[in-house]
């Protein structure tokens, strides 16, 4: 039945049949990436051949957002198709929470399975681990991927500047050794090993603010670890082991249609890329971060011609949240920003509730299916659920997803609008409504100096109008006190719905 839904779909669509299979689904979602930090969005200082090769066979998104300007609460969207600011605690989690989506409850990667995918998690997580009790990462750490819908999960648990800094496939640490049991801690001390606080000597890159504990391979982190010393990670080698181990995934599972949730750790802190990439951007490590992102993808698209599946895979590509240039180290970030703009025309970025904080690059490739081009089509990472769930001819069960938009149409090209409105978390909340947007009066972030990002909060109400004025330069709200009235009260309204699909 769903198989029939699915090919009565794509005979709607008017494009070919794909009868043969349905189609694999790559979600590439790389870390702090911003608007204006690939070729085919502008960027001029850094190329990024393979992911311009993607847009120029699919289309390209000008106004994709993430529904958080930081990563736990825009992958907890993604993946529940729930607003994130609907739940607590869903902020920038520890290397030690517990995992924040209920283990059973339906998320893309389940509905996924239900339609008969194989689902693979292959990188960043950072939606928690574990049921609440302190985590032993000694033995079986449950729940965590595999029981939110995942049937293979390759990953770090947190952040690559948070301990523990280590891999886990499926429920086990690799390299983890009984003689050398791990501890992790976020509120004191645990071991003898040297900090960045007491040793900022033993540093091969230096903390600009915080990252000040356990320091592994020469990076302080945050958050203290001991043991585990052969199953700690290499930063210069996470690309290469995220990016194999995809596509060792993606070639076990040729047969069958697969689902892969490939989470880049680059362009994230602390970026210490492969020595193949170290210098090349003339931009600094993030920069090289940003040629070592596009060498993965690269990677991937090669190994679809190869298995002959580039017909028949959607590949997406976006990210978590904008980017920052200063977010932690000192990494010549901004001393070889040599002119970059890294959030292109956009106003803010990470942690901002201005666009730079949640308009993310956003590209959909689909050979064959998608016609390539641009759009400016409004869509959400909280719609994924419910765009997927059409394409594999599913219904959306009446617990599920309720904040997910069907946009497949927008997705595919196939229709030039997207959603009407959107809600966007920066600190606070925004509304979106066509050409407007709403900025929620609050006392909102403060964010380090160092950071030098504007958080886009402010205590009076601020009204953009995104069409003439997409770097957000001009206040109207004085000027249209009604439509500020309106919209503040519709956003209460969509807030306190339950439901909003
Ligand atoms: C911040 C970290 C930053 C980064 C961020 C999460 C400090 C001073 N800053 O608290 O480095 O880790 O959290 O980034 O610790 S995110 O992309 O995972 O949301
Ligand atoms: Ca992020």
């Amino acid at each position: 039945m769903k198989r029939l839904l699915f090919l009565l779909l794509c005979g709607c669509m008017g494009g070919s049949v794909y009868a043969q299979q349905r189609p694999n689904v790559i979600i590439i979602y790389a870390d702090d990436v911003g608007y204006g930090d690939l070729s085919c969005y502008g960027a001029t200082k850094v190329k990024t051949p393979h992911i311009d090769a993607l847009a120029k066979n699919g289309i390209r998104f000008t106004n994709g957002h993430t529904t958080s300007a930081t990563c736990t609460p825009s992958r907890f969207a993604m993946l529940t198709g729930r607003y994130p600011w609907r739940k607590t605690g869903t902020g920038v989690l520890p290397g030690n929470a517990a995992m924040i989506i209920p283990p059973g409850s339906p998320t893309l990667a389940s509905m996924m399975q239900q339609a008969g995918y194989q689902t693979a998690l292959v990188g960043k997580w950072h939606l928690g681990l574990g049921d609440g009790s302190p985590i032993n990462w000694n033995s079986d750490i449950r729940p965590g991927p595999n029981d939110v819908g995942f049937n293979y999960a390759f990953f770090f648990p947190a952040t690559a500047d948070r301990v523990p800094t280590v891999f886990v496939e499926n429920q086990r640490i690799i390299g983890a050794d009984p003689n050398d049991p791990i501890e992790v801690n976020y509120k004191e001390k645990v071991g003898n090993e040297p900090t960045g606080k007491e040793n900022p000597e033993l540093l091969k890159m230096p903390a600009s603010h915080g990252h000040n504990n356990t320091i592994v391979n020469g990076i302080g982190r945050i958050g203290w670890m001991k043991g585990g010393t052969r199953a700690r990670w290499t930063d210069e080698e996470i690309a290469y082991a995220f990016t194999d181990k995809a596509i060792e995934f993606m070639e076990a599972n040729r047969k069958k249609p697969f689902f892969l949730c490939f989470n880049l750790s680059d362009i994230h802190v602390p970026r210490m890329p492969a020595t193949a990439f170290k210098g090349k951007s003339g931009l600094g490590y993030r920069g090289d971060a940003i040629l070592q992102m596009d060498w993965s993808v690269g990677r991937l698209m090669d190994k679809l011609r190869q298995l002959g599946l580039e017909k028949n895979t959607i590949v997406m590509f976006s990210s978590d949240n904008g980017p920052v240039l200063d977010d932690g180290y000192v990494d010549d970030a901004v001393t070889q920003q040599n002119g970059h703009q890294p959030a292109g025309p956009l106003r803010g970025g990470k942690y901002s509730a201005f666009e730079g904080g949640t308009r993310v690059p956003w590209i959909v490739s689909w050979p064959g299916m998608v016609k390539s081009g641009t759009s400016d089509a409004l869509l959400s990472q909280v719609d994924l659920y419910a765009t997927f769930a059409k394409l594999t001819g599913q219904e959306l069960p009446a617990d599920a997803a309720p904040d997910s938009h069907d946009l497949l149409p927008a997705m595919l090209g196939k229709k030039a609008q997207g959603r009407s409105w959107v809600i966007l978390q920066g600190g606070s909340l925004s509304l979106v409504q066509g050409d407007w947007k709403y900025i929620t009066p609050s006392k909102g972030v403060k964010l380090m100096k160092e950071v030098n990002i504007e958080s886009g909060n402010d205590e009076a109400p601020q009204l953009y109008n995104l069409r003439s004025d997409i770097g957000e330069r001009q206040n109207l709200a004085a000027q249209h006190p009604d439509k500020v009235k309106a919209m503040a009260a519709e956003l209460e309204r969509l807030k306190e719905a339950k439901q909003t699909r």
